[in-house]
């Protein structure tokens, strides 16, 4: 059985790695300084020219880029192809009006459903496997990165989506799924209900999980493991970057290795933007050398996390990136989905209430709950049940509508929610997600 999807490069010396990453970043650089307007004002700005970039070492003269300059330069500010050239988007989950948009040409795809292979088969995925994949398709990611990863490996793919866990159950169980793709709550949930339902877990013939998109604890990995009989591993990425398969776990299960041929990571103070020394924890920050359509120069993911270069006993030698352990910025998932409390805060106000409010949010049976309690002012008092309930599933509607998701909102009486004398606490998230 293969061990890995791509032996030269997953096991590839640290020197030919470095000079690999340095030819394509040297080469990227120039591509996006000469096609994208916009990274040249940023590159001018600093006082960076492509010429001053010789290599990897030179990295740190690149200005950053954030998700405020994706939303400025949405929809096409960033593209580095002409439109004939690209063939697909995808975008992140549940943002208001300007969503994070990313481009890729036909090699883009190629690229990213390689990664994506690579991860199957460093859980032990051959064409022999049945992959069932329950992330969402469509716009999100998960679903077609997974799909794709697991066309080129030749499973036999089950394109599930999300959702509809009596129908995943059956299928799993007829056509003897052996590889799940999935985010880990879900896994958690399907773990749950084939319980319910009175499975055990030798009934099925699962073997492997490749699950991601969400923070998610040692414990849960236990919990999951034993509940679908099955080995968990991990797998990270972001819309920016491509998607799943930045970086992916092997069977070593102590954190995942970066796709470093694709992208070159680096670990930052969040503060200060200084790099950090091997083995800090810090904000980690991707540059994508191979992207054609969105290359992404020093993107700072607000992912904190701790890279590490120990020997690893699978044979790989790609830099490994610890589980993520929070983010710098206050973004939530909450069921797969990224959650700003500004896009709360902005449907609270366009309906006309008071920005005071608490988001509560909980992991109940595995499935994540998000309550909002909203304070009404005077003059949206009611006296009647009725009219409150009305008032409450006209919120919950404009909600769903930008997050995507169903939260429970609650209004409650003028000046009832406790006032801060300091920064105003909006949010409580009551979750175990960090270890
Ligand atoms: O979540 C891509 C993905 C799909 C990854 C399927 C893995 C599996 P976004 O919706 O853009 O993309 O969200 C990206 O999710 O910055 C992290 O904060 C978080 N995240 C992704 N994977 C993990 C993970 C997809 N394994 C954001 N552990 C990232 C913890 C993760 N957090």
């Amino acid at each position: 059985m293969a061990r890995y999807w791509n032996e030269e490069i997953e096991c590839m010396s640290r020197e030919d790695m470095k000079k690999l990453q340095s030819e394509r970043l040297v080469k990227q650089v120039k591509h996006v300084y000469e096609n994208v307007p916009y990274y040249k004002k940023l590159m001018d700005e600093k006082g960076v020219t492509p010429d001053d970039i010789k290599g990897i070492e030179d990295l740190h003269k690149l200005p950053f880029l954030t998700k405020a300059d994706l939303r400025e330069a949405y929809p096409y500010g960033l593209l580095a192809k002409p439109l004939s050239d690209c063939v697909r988007i995808q975008s992140t989950s549940g943002t208001t009006g300007k969503r994070v948009v990313a481009f890729y040409t036909q090699n883009d795809i190629e690229l990213w459903e390689d990664c994506c292979a690579r991860a199957i088969v460093a859980v032990g995925g051959t064409n022999e496997d049945v992959c069932q994949v329950c992330y969402g398709y469509g716009l999100f990611t998960g679903g077609p990165g997974l799909n794709g990863g697991s066309h080129k490996v030749g499973c036999l793919t089950l394109p599930m989506s999300s959702g509809n866990t009596e129908r995943q159950i059956q299928f799993m169980m007829d056509l003897g799924s052996t590889i799940l793709c999935c985010t880990p709550s879900y896994a958690a949930y399907i773990g749950e209900t084939l319980k319910e339902m009175g499975y055990k877990p030798e009934d099925n013939k699962l073997k492997a999980g490749i699950f991601g998109a969400e923070p998610w604890t040692e414990e849960m990995r236990r919990e999951i493991e034993k509940s679908l009989g099955i080995k968990a591993y991990d797998i990270y990425g972001l819309t920016e970057t491509s998607g799943p398969g930045v970086a992916f776990e092997c069977e070593a299960q102590t954190g995942m290795h970066i796709n470093e041929d694709n992208f070159i990571a680096e670990i930052i103070d969040p503060e200060t933007g200084e790099v950090l020394p091997e083995g800090s924890k810090g904000e980690l920050v991707f540059t994508s050398i191979t992207k054609e359509a969105f290359p992404l120069l020093r993107y700072r993911t607000r992912d904190i996390c701790v890279l590490s270069r120990e020997k690893c006993s699978c044979g790989r030698t790609l830099v490994k990136m610890s589980k993520p352990m929070g983010r710098s910025d206050d973004m939530m998932i909450i069921r797969g989905v990224n959650v700003f409390p500004s896009q709360i805060e902005t449907v609270l106000i366009e309906q006309g209430y008071s920005p005071n409010y608490l988001i509560e949010v909980d992991r109940v049976a595995n499935v994540d709950t998000l309550d909002i309690s909203v304070e009404m002012n005077a003059d949206q008092l009611s006296d009647t049940v009725k009219d409150i309930q009305k008032k409450e599933s006209e919120l919950v509607a404009a909600i769903k509508t930008i997050l995507g998701i169903n939260p429970k909102v609650h209004l409650v009486s003028p000046k009832s929610i406790a006032r801060s004398e300091g920064k105003a606490v909006r949010v409580v998230d009551k979750r175990k997600l960090h270890d």
